[in-house]
């Protein structure tokens, strides 16, 4: 397609659903090298910082202001590169810290459609490295007769409909941010947070930064809608606090001005599941839950002596399908399990390309 000439700045990319996330996706060698004029841009592409994003692509919610970029990879084994980006609504920051489990979901169908990779015959597969935290995983898609094929059977709560499943099989994920599954060491912490007290909880890293407490201690019943909780101030400012007092304890450091560690408030389960979650990411609750925040809350579930513990209803065997129930419906991880390590994790998502074109930058 052709359009007049204009004083605004022309950056391919393509607009995706990554399972319960949306952004947009670009080609590594489409943005400036530079990582703050690289910021800047996404900044401006995501209309950052307003809380209605109104100059930009971001959805008004800090599960709509993620940005994906993509290469080809150079790392032997490898297929892609992801670097994922966490923007806010309100804030001017460009996170490249943390993972993004749902946004990882699209990586492969935006590297195929762009074509970094060959499309396979039946499904594809592809060995892809998040440079965020040096984690690996094989993600397949199906592609019958090498066309990529988005519409399929496969329900994720938290997203309308169904689609075509994309299969994602973590190889590492413990400390991902953090120095270790278990940073402080322990399985359940005593947390002394000014104004509060003393308050139990598990602070653990399988691909995110969490920090597990019962939701009885803080007064809900973790049948709450998200709604609900983010309406709730005070229940918020005392998560907050305890926060910033588990930052240093995780080995994060001062984490005020950081989009981690995760909070979430665990529940006996109420629909079948293994346990029920209340995300805050970290201010806002979440609809449902992260990826890697559900591989991560279900690592707790399996671990002796965790806050999980008396709470979780755990399925027996060495691969366990652990049922994370959230506020929109429940999220399966598929855990493999060699007594207190957790080998492997794998789960299912749905991806697609909502848009493709350019986004227009003001110099
Ligand atoms: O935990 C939200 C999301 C996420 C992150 C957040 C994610 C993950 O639902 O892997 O996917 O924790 O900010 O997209």
């Amino acid at each position: 397609m052709d359009y007049a000439p204009s004083d605004l700045r022309a950056v391919p990319c393509m607009l995706m659903r990554g399972g319960t996330s949306r952004g947009p996706f670009f080609l590594e060698s489409d943005l400036p090298a530079d990582p703050a004029r690289r910021d800047k841009l996404l900044l401006a592409a995501m209309g950052s910082p307003d809380p209605r994003q109104i100059d930009g692509l971001g959805g008004a919610h800090p599960l709509t202001s993620k940005v994906g970029i993509v290469r080809r990879s150079t790392t032997p084994g490898v297929d892609l590169d992801f670097l994922f980006a966490q923007l806010q609504p309100n804030g001017d920051t460009v996170d490249v810290t943390p993972n993004c489990g749902n946004m990882l979901a699209a990586v492969l169908p935006f590297a195929l459609e762009r074509g970094l990779l060959p499309i396979g015959d039946g499904t594809t597969t592809a060995r892809i490295l998040t440079l965020n935290t040096d984690m690996q995983c094989d993600v397949s898609v199906p592609t019958p007769g090498g066309r990529l094929q988005y519409t399929g059977g496969t329900r994720i709560d938290g997203v309308p409909g169904t689609a075509a499943p994309v299969s994602i099989n973590f190889l590492d994920t413990a400390g991902s941010v953090c120095p270790g599954l278990l940073p402080s060491g322990r399985a359940l912490d005593r947390v002394d947070v000014p104004g509060l007290g003393t308050v139990e909880a598990t602070l653990i890293d399988n691909g995110m930064p969490m920090v597990l407490v019962r939701a009885g201690d803080f007064g809900i019943t973790g049948d709450e809608t998200a709604g609900e909780l983010n309406a709730h101030g005070a229940l918020k400012e005392k998560i907050e606090a305890l926060r910033l007092v588990c930052g240093p304890l995780m080995g994060l450091g001062d984490v005020k001005a950081k989009n981690y560690p995760k909070m979430c408030l665990v529940a006996p389960p109420k629909a079948g599941g293994a346990i029920a979650t209340r995300c805050f990411i970290p201010h806002v609750c979440h609809d449902s839950i992260g990826v890697l925040a559900a591989v991560t809350v279900a690592t707790a579930c399996v671990l002796d002596g965790s806050i999980a513990q008396g709470i979780a209803a755990v399925p027996a065997g060495r691969t366990k399908a652990v049922s994370v129930e959230h506020p929109t419906g429940e999220f399966s991880v598929e855990l493999e399990v060699d007594g207190q390590q957790v080998a492997r994790a794998a789960l299912l998502r749905t991806a697609r390309p909502i848009m493709r074109g350019e986004v227009l930058i003001p110099e």
